[in-house]
């Protein structure tokens, strides 16, 4: 466990080499989840720096500082059951899983940052065992509370070995949005080898490096993702631990994921032909170049160019501009585009914890979504835009009275 609140980084984590070549830095900002209390506005904040570099030995994209783990997650505010998106996704995600291992009733899924249990609530729905891990009190209470069964802890040799003991080895372990989360990934592998069936599956999902420098979802950057993962780092990292990806699915959720299916070397599971062409495409995309990342680097700053004169230019018009979505990305943007309540009046957001609070660093008040339908801002800037659609659909009436969206991923646009 992190001693201190936040340390440098000063060798790869998955290969060691300290050949780190830093390419952007979104300055310093408090973290993306850190909500503050009307009481808390004039009290000082953390803020910590947030830079990315790459490993020009296993290319692996990784921040330049760590936060402790400690202060994210304890207290955790991201509940993907809150979006109709998320839980169609991992209801498909679930159904798909038991199709194609044949799952059944004798099995055992365990969740690796199960949060609220929504995920491992599908295959229980199919009489599957089930068992999540969480590391934040207040999501394993509430999983707990759902008849999920949650170890509040974080995964790793320690807790795989406690499971092994006491429910037997697992047929399928889940990593969904966790593993870019995690320093010790060697730790996670070990704890994987321990728990795993010969014949069982580690089935990952993490937002694609690929799509984020792509789309550039820069916003993507923050103290919570200590990683930005594409395949041949993580086939670098698997095979230090007799693992290997046998097959990867590309899924749209969080501006573009991969879903990566990992088992023992050892096992009956040979790598598909999907993995080959990945690995193919990524060096086409030239990831082991300096200048792929300075040129990302270039766009960025670009981006952050245009959004802030389009803004300044509405409100020197007299526009009214509201965000939409208090997402940890959201709070990125507004930070490293330095865009308070002078700019943005006010963000609406489903998440009852977050309403009432205000954005850590740039202090705009977080109301109900339903504010929306009795107040008609010129404009609504999109902070979720991984849920445009969704949000869209929902604000039907505010874009009849007028209302306006303004996107910015993948490029700036008004509709
Ligand atoms: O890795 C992570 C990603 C997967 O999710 C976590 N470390 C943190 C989290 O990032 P985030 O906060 O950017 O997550 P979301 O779920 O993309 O944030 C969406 C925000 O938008 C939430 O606060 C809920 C809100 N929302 C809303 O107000 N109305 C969402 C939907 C779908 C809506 O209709």
């Amino acid at each position: 466990m992190m001693k201190k609140t936040i340390q440098k980084v000063k060798v790869c984590r998955i290969c060691g080499s300290s050949k780190l070549y830093p390419f952007l830095s979104l300055g310093k900002m408090p973290i993306p989840n850190g909500f503050i209390q009307k009481e808390e506005l004039n009290m000082a904040e953390r803020y910590y720096p947030l830079a990315v570099c790459v490993c020009e030995n296993c290319w692996l994209v990784q921040l330049t500082h760590i936060v402790s783990p400690e202060i994210m997650f304890r207290n955790y505010v991201y509940i993907p059951s809150t979006s109709v998106t998320m839980v169609d996704h991992f209801r498909s995600m679930a159904n798909a899983i038991v199709d194609k291992y044949k799952l059944n009733g004798s099995d055992l899924v365990v969740d690796v940052g199960s949060n609220d249990g929504t995920l491992l609530s599908f295959f229980k729905g199919k009489e599957i065992k089930v068992l999540g891990v969480d590391p934040s009190e207040n999501l394993s209470a509430i999983s707990n509370l759902k008849g999920i069964e949650t170890m509040n802890n974080f995964f790793g040799i320690e807790v795989a070995e406690k499971i092994r003991k006491e429910k037997g080895k697992a047929k399928v372990v889940t990593a969904t949005n966790v593993l870019a989360h995690i320093h010790d990934l060697d730790d996670i592998c070990k704890g994987v080898n321990i728990l795993l069936e010969n014949e069982g599956l580690f089935i990952v999902e993490f937002p694609y490096f690929l799509d984020l420098i792509d789309k550039n979802e820069f916003d993507s950057i923050y103290h919570e993702h200590l990683s930005y993962f594409s395949l041949k780092p993580l086939c670098y990292l698997f095979q230090k631990y007799n693992l290997h990806i046998i097959d990867i699915k590309k899924v749209p959720v969080h501006g573009g994921s991969l879903r990566i299916f990992v088992s023992n070397v050892k096992s009956r599971y040979k790598p598909s032909l999907r993995v080959k062409d990945f690995l193919e495409r990524e060096s086409l995309r030239k990831l082991n170049r300096r200048s792929t990342y300075n040129e990302f680097a270039r766009r960025v700053k670009a981006i952050r160019r245009d959004l802030v004169s389009l803004l300044k230019r509405l409100k020197l018009q007299g526009k009214r501009i509201v965000g939409y979505g208090a997402a940890a990305k959201g709070n990125v943007l507004l930070n490293y585009c330095k865009l308070d309540s002078h700019t943005i009046e006010y963000i609406v957001d489903s998440i009852p914890y977050k309403q009432g609070k205000f954005t850590p660093g740039t202090h705009i008040p977080i109301y109900p979504e339903t504010r929306l339908e009795n107040d008609t801002p010129d404009y609504v800037l999109l902070l979720a835009w991984n849920f445009a659609d969704e949000i869209l659909r929902k604000q039907v009436k505010y874009r009849e009275r007028d209302g306006e969206f303004i996107i910015t991923i993948p490029y700036l646009r008004i509709e």
